[in-house]
């Protein structure tokens, strides 16, 4: 019953758009009220009715040990009692910096902005500076967040709410963006054939039509065309950055681009972004070189650099053993014929298919009715899950087998309910 979270919805619709601050969040693909979550604790969240559910979404990624992991806690408590924000450099960047130039094989310099988006946009604008070409590429299906060039056969919510190419974005901007199929190789080679590329960004598994893992040689293809046609490679690892392995999937893949986006797991759950990658071009972004612009008053804040830091600091190689075992754990439970569950690590969607899901085309011919009535069976039983086929869900460190069992009997339970 959520009698209370009904009512704080219609509060929140009086003074909010859709009553939320992101439109992934709408219930409108699944139907029904979206609980109002208060609390947070481990892999479990609760709503303001006081209803228990395992949590999937885990804040659409960035809790990768969990909600309101202790030391995270109190990593952030210690530095906000010296100050939330400087507007200046500190220790705190330095060291999530190195920490990521560390981790990530292909970057040699970063920069913390503050969301996924900001460092996708910048990403753009470096390539787009640097190689002095316009256009870029993109994939259908795919979102790298909410700037104008992105906005044209989007995925996540602009798939999932029905508009892909959304209002608002000029004609003289989405021209400049062509898009290719996902897994499609021989696509993109022939834009780069036929214009003259600044960039090809991808996700190297994409999440937000969906967990649709890289063909075998897809992102091999890319590289190998983007540095023959001379576009910058960029690997958008918002999601997978950190969390399909501990250098991301370019390490997990072996395919080096020439800028890599991250953000969600290197803030730990506050807000943070970043964007980096070799010298040849991450050297270009202002104050340095062709100074092409970038800034942000909080980038590089301390609470979500210390938040970040204590976050990804402690995963190791078992951290990833342990992630990639409640992975297989959870997807071998939730497999059935009907459906089609597609994972990479601790990362993966159940397509209402039988059929494999290797693009947007193939996401579209899931039944998202049957995933709507699912989804709610799946929400009565405790479970919250993204309201939308068009999405990935994640399992976290702090995922037990008991909550992953909790999953499964739900799972079962939901499927014989909904036929
Ligand atoms: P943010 O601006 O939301 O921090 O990051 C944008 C972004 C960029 N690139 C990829 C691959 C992403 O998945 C995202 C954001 N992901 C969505 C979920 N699919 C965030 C949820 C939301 O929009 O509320």
């Amino acid at each position: 019953m959520l009698p209370r979270s009904r009512e704080a919805f219609a509060e929140a619709q009086r003074y909010m758009p859709g009553g939320v601050s992101s439109a992934a969040r709408a219930f409108g693909p699944v139907g029904g009220d979206p609980p109002i979550l208060a609390v947070g604790e481990g892999a479990r969240v609760r709503d303001i009715d006081g209803n228990d559910y395992v949590d999937l979404v885990m804040s659409w990624g960035p809790l990768i040990r969990g909600h309101a992991v202790k030391d995270v806690v109190r990593a952030i408590a210690e530095t906000a009692a010296k100050g939330t924000s400087f507007g200046a450099t500190t220790e705190h960047e330095t060291r999530l910096a190195r920490v990521v130039v560390d981790r990530v094989p292909s970057v040699e310099l970063v920069r913390f902005t503050n969301s996924g988006t900001e460092a996708t946009m910048a990403a753009i604008r470096v390539a787009r500076g640097v190689t002095g070409r316009e256009k870029i590429v993109k994939f259908a299906g795919c979102w790298h967040g909410h700037a104008d060039p992105f906005l044209i056969a989007a995925g996540s919510s602009a798939l999932s709410l029905g508009r892909p190419d959304s209002p608002g974005v000029p004609a003289e901007v989405a021209k400049l963006t062509l898009v290719a199929p996902y897994n499609d190789a021989a696509a993109v080679e022939a834009l780069l054939k036929a214009h003259e590329v600044a960039a090809v960004i991808v996700e190297p598994v994409a999440g937000n039509m969906g967990c649709v893992p890289p063909a075998p040689g897809f992102l091999e293809g890319l590289r190998d065309t983007c540095s023959r046609f001379g576009a910058c490679l960029i690997l958008d690892e918002v999601i997978t950055g950190f969390r399909v392995a501990r250098g991301g999937a370019q390490e997990l893949y072996r395919v080096m681009p020439d800028l890599t986006t991250m953000g969600k797991t290197i803030g730990g759950g506050l807000p943070v972004g970043a964007f980096g990658g070799k010298r040849k071009f991450m050297e270009h972004v202002a104050p340095l070189g062709m100074r092409v612009s970038q800034g942000g008053t909080l980038s590089g804040n301390p609470l979500a650099m210390a938040a970040g830091l204590a976050t990804i600091g402690p995963l190791d190689e078992k951290a990833y053993e342990a992630l990639e075992e409640k992975g297989r754990y959870l997807a071998e439970g939730l497999k059935h014929a009907s459906l089609t569950v597609q994972r990479v690590g601790s990362m993966m969607t159940v397509f209402f298919t039988d059929r494999p899901v290797r693009n947007l085309a193939d996401a579209e011919k899931c039944d998202t009715k049957r995933f709507a009535r699912w989804h709610r069976a799946m929400l009565r039983r405790g479970v919250y899950l993204p309201p939308s086929q068009f999405e990935a869900f994640f399992v976290s460190l702090a995922h037990e087998r008991a909550d992953l069992d909790k999953v499964i009997a739900a799972h079962r339970e939901s499927l014989a309910e909904i036929g």
